[in-house]
C-alpha cells in the first residue's frame, strides 16, 4: 500500500487535506475534506507541477502525460488529472471519496510531487462549449492547492 497526502493552501480562506492510497497496480483512492468554499460544484484536478512559489498559478496545466483533451473522469479522452467536481454543501464543506485508475502513486506517470487544485467554479467536463472547455473545463480561479507527497 502506497500512501500520499496533500495539505491545501489558499489565499482565499479555503483549507483541507487530501489523502491518496494505492494498492499494487490497482486504482488510486482519493479521500478529501475541504472547507471554506461556496456551496455547489468545484473543479478538482491533479496539475502537472508541484510548484506553489507563485501560489496555485505555479502548478501548471492539468497533468496530461497522454496528450489528450480535457474531459470527465469517465471519458476516454481526458487528462489523467481530470477528477471532475467535488460537491460542497451549504456549510461550505465537502467530504468526498474518488476512485481513479489514471493517477498512480508510483511508476513513470506517478502523481507524487505534483499538485492537487480546487477551483472556484464548476468543471464543465469539456462539454460547456466555452473556449476553455477543452483545456480546463472553464473551472475558474484556482482557490486552493497542495503538493502531493508520499506519506509514511
Ligand atoms: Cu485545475
Ligand atoms: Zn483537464
Amino acid at each position: 500500500m502506497v500512501k500520499a497526502v496533500a495539505v491545501l493552501g489558499s489565499s482565499e480562506g479555503v483549507s483541507g487535506t487530501i489523502f491518496f492510497t494505492q494498492e499494487g497496480d490497482g486504482p488510486t483512492t482519493v479521500t478529501g475534506n475541504v472547507s471554506g468554499l461556496k456551496p455547489g460544484l468545484h473543479g478538482f484536478h491533479v496539475h502537472a507541477l508541484g510548484d506553489t512559489t507563485n501560489g496555485c498559478m505555479s502548478t501548471g496545466p492539468h497533468f496530461n502525460p497522454a496528450g489528450k483533451q480535457h474531459g470527465a473522469p469517465e471519458d476516454e479522452n481526458r487528462h489523467a488529472g481530470d477528477l471532475g467536481n467535488i460537491i460542497v454543501g451549504e456549510d461550505g464543506k465537502a467530504n468526498f471519496t474518488i476512485t481513479d485508475c489514471q493517477i498512480p502513486l508510483c511508476g513513470h506517470e506517478s502523481i507524487i510531487g505534483r499538485a492537487v487544485v480546487v477551483h472556484g467554479d464548476p468543471d464543465d467536463l469539456g462539454k460547456g462549449g466555452h473556449e476553455l472547455s477543452s483545456s480546463t473545463g472553464n473551472a475558474g480561479a484556482r482557490v486552493a492547492c497542495g503538493i502531493i507527497g508520499l506519506q509514511g
